[in-house]
């Protein structure tokens, strides 16, 4: 018999592979073809035009960096707004946070919070129900353009830069982000893996850098997001919120009282802690 495996395609010349046992589903909407493999190494996966999104086993890596960390760095966080995110993995853990008042998550795409549901549903786990959820089906760009709210928290859960994604990654969309921020509010956005995607790194600081006070990345190495660290975006409008010593996060956190797989306040301190090559690189796009 034939394996049968999953090859992402992300990067020229380089990545992944997983065995798949079984395929669950596969569509392409108005938007991306989606699909989940039964995969014997990481549980179900989740691609989307062929790249993985989300897995099972290491989900939590990112959703708990691309949330505890900016809303414990806030300290007083009760609304928040997630861009993407379609997989439920973000929301579920904001949901955790019990001073959160208000979740808003706007997805384009219907069809991954339904795939998310019915095949991955470990990830958004109750989410979904619950009644602080603000769940909208639409466009996150127009979205951001057109809404009077306020959030302490933005979280841009999104695809690469590449196809329906590449709107999310320009500078009148971080524009619009900053103009939905409290005052002293953060914006956080997943910036792929700079080792492989250095372009999108530089550009992002670039783009940021004029528009907030503090612009810059904090990183995470996540097993299916293949190639070392993955930048996560970081920009804030008031430069303190990055300051906040391990002694005022370990209260946050115990306060929180938030049962975590990846995050802690130590990860948190050491997150934003910069490689040589790529501080430079961030020097240069000055
Ligand atoms: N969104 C981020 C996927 C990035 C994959 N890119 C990469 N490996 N460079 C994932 C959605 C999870 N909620």
């Amino acid at each position: 018999m034939t394996e049968t495996w999953f090859e992402e395609t992300l990067h020229r010349g380089y990545g992944q592979r997983f065995l798949v046992t079984r395929t669950l589903f596969r569509q392409k909407t108005e938007y991306q073809e989606l699909a989940v493999h039964e995969t014997p190494a990481f549980g179900r996966i989740l691609t989307l035009d062929g790249i993985c999104q989300t897995t099972e086993r290491d989900e939590f890596f990112y959703h708990e960096m691309m949330t505890h960390l900016p809303i414990l760095a806030h300290g007083a966080a009760r609304r928040v707004l997630i861009i993407g995110g379609g997989d439920g993995g973000i929301l579920e853990e904001v949901l955790k946070h019990r001073a959160i008042e208000r979740a808003t998550m706007v997805e384009i795409d219907p069809a991954v919070i339904e795939i998310a549901k019915t095949y991955l549903p470990s990830i958004p786990g109750r989410a979904f129900e619950d009644p602080r959820t603000n769940l909208i089906i639409g466009d996150g760009v127009k979205f951001v353009a057109d809404t009077d709210e306020k959030f302490d928290v933005i979280m841009v859960d999104s695809t690469d830069p590449i196809g329906p994604a590449e709107v999310l990654f320009q500078t009148d969309f971080y524009a619009q982000c900053k103009r939905c921020l409290s005052p002293r509010g953060i914006l956080v956005t997943q910036n792929g893996v700079p080792f492989l995607q250095q372009d999108e790194f530089t550009t992002t600081y670039r783009r940021m850098r004029p528009l907030f006070p503090d612009a810059g990345f904090y990183f995470v190495a996540v097993p299916t997001y293949v190639g070392g660290l993955m930048s996560l975006a970081w920009a804030s409008l008031d430069p303190a919120n990055r300051q906040v010593d391990r002694a005022a996060l370990a209260q946050r956190f115990a306060e929180a009282r938030i049962d975590t797989r990846y995050y802690t306040p130590d990860i948190h301190a050491g997150a934003f802690a910069m490689p040589a090559y790529l501080q430079k690189l961030v020097d240069a796009a000055r």
